[in-house]
């Protein structure tokens, strides 16, 4: 039989793989560096579908960004503004009370939280969000805060994150994104986003959620200034603390988008470079279960390519995205449940409606 790979480089980590030897740095150098776009499929999608077979995931869900608001603004953030700075805002309990019963007859599984650093909201905002959250939604999961936010709640209450977090987990919250470490780089984090917690400050508080009983998920922003090496790094590091911990459910690489941001010169993300970090991390991040294409980053016809590069998750309906949005994301704001379920038949697989722990949710109404 002819091989599968153009790169030789491939048949040797495909060798490694059913050797079920662990990939290193130089492996996943080689993944990134290689040109053969379909050896490296076929090795991401063998690994998808001896987790997943041809199962593929969504989740209904909605996204609430209470503020945009920050003090870090990041030189790739277009969603940021300074207090009082037009179109600035910050949602009050009220404004959040009226956002969810606008959608009330939807069947939400999953709210996804997250705002910029907002140095006028004290603490006890956070708690009566998610408390109003959970007492409109009981049955919904609350994933709310980055590590970056977590850190910030901490510095606002005085008091130290293990207590930030066991506060926050009695009022509700039950889970945490991954946003917020962007690229693990002590060059990059200069460069692009100084203000922010650093990369292993971000990876304590990861550690400290997961220990106390947080699932998080975990990504990383590509597609600006980052090397190669700084990518493989950057999944190697998360990699090890997976080792540790367990806690990562998902990773989730985000494409870079420049309009209306400091670095407006960068090009777009190519294709071939989304399909490829899909794949890269199917491989790389051996520990971790599951690999989303966020469709509002990549596209939606990208996106269910994806599904054959790794990728066994599409995120959601989201209803309303802002952050890409405002950096020129050209995908819809959201998508319908029979979005969802097109892009993932059409594509071959089974979709699977799942909660926010991927454990299957059944169908209670026809599809709109
Ligand atoms: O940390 C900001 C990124 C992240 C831009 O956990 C940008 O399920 C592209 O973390 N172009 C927040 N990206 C989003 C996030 C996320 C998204 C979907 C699912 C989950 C999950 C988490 O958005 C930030 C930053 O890395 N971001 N600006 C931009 N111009």
């Amino acid at each position: 039989m002819t091989s599968y790979f153009t790169d030789k480089r491939l048949e040797a980590i495909f060798r490694k793989i059913e050797r079920e030897k662990r990939l290193n740095f130089d492996d996943g150098m080689a993944l990134y560096e290689t040109t053969d776009l379909i050896g490296l499929g076929h090795l991401a999608d063998t690994d998808r579908r001896r987790r997943h077979g041809d199962r593929a995931y969504w989740v209904y869900n909605q996204h609430l960004n209470y503020t945009n608001v920050c003090a870090n603004r990041c030189q790739f953030c277009a969603f940021a503004r300074d207090a009082g700075e037009d179109g600035a805002y910050t949602f009050s309990i009220a404004d959040i009370e009226k956002q969810l019963t606008a959608r009330i007859d939807e069947p939400v599984r999953e709210l996804h939280v997250v705002g910029g650093i907002n140095p006028a909201l004290p603490f006890d905002y956070y708690l009566d969000m998610i408390k109003t959250i959970k007492a409109i939604r009981p049955g919904v999961t609350v994933k709310a805060f980055t590590a970056v936010e977590i850190d910030n709640l901490a510095a606002i209450a005085g008091r130290t994150h293990e207590e930030t977090i066991a506060e926050l987990k009695t009022a509700g919250l039950e889970m945490m994104p991954g946003g917020g470490a962007e690229v693990m780089s002590r060059r990059v984090h200069q460069k692009l986003f100084h203000r922010k917690i650093d990369h292993e400050r971000w990876l304590d508080v990861m550690k400290i959620a997961h220990k106390s009983g947080i699932i998080t998920n975990a990504t990383m922003l590509y597609g600006h200034i980052e090397t190669l090496a700084e990518r493989v790094h950057h999944l190697l590091t998360l990699r090890e603390l997976q080792d540790e911990t367990g806690g990562f459910s998902a990773f989730i690489p985000l494409a870079f988008h420049s309009a209306h941001t400091r670095l407006p010169h960068l090009p777009a993300t190519t294709a071939y470079d989304d399909l490829k970090n899909i794949a890269v991390a199917r491989l790389l991040l051996d520990n971790i279960d599951h690999i989303k294409a966020y469709w509002v980053m990549i596209g939606e016809k990208l996106a269910q390519v994806a599904l054959a590069f790794g990728a066994d998750d599409l995120d959601g309906t989201i209803i309303e995205e802002k952050i890409t949005h405002m950096a020129g994301a050209r995908s819809a704001r959201g998508l319908t449940r029979s979005d969802m379920t097109r892009m993932i038949t059409t594509a071959g697989f089974t979709p699977v409606q799942r909660d926010s722990f991927y454990h299957p949710v059944k169908e209670s109404a026809p599809l709109p």
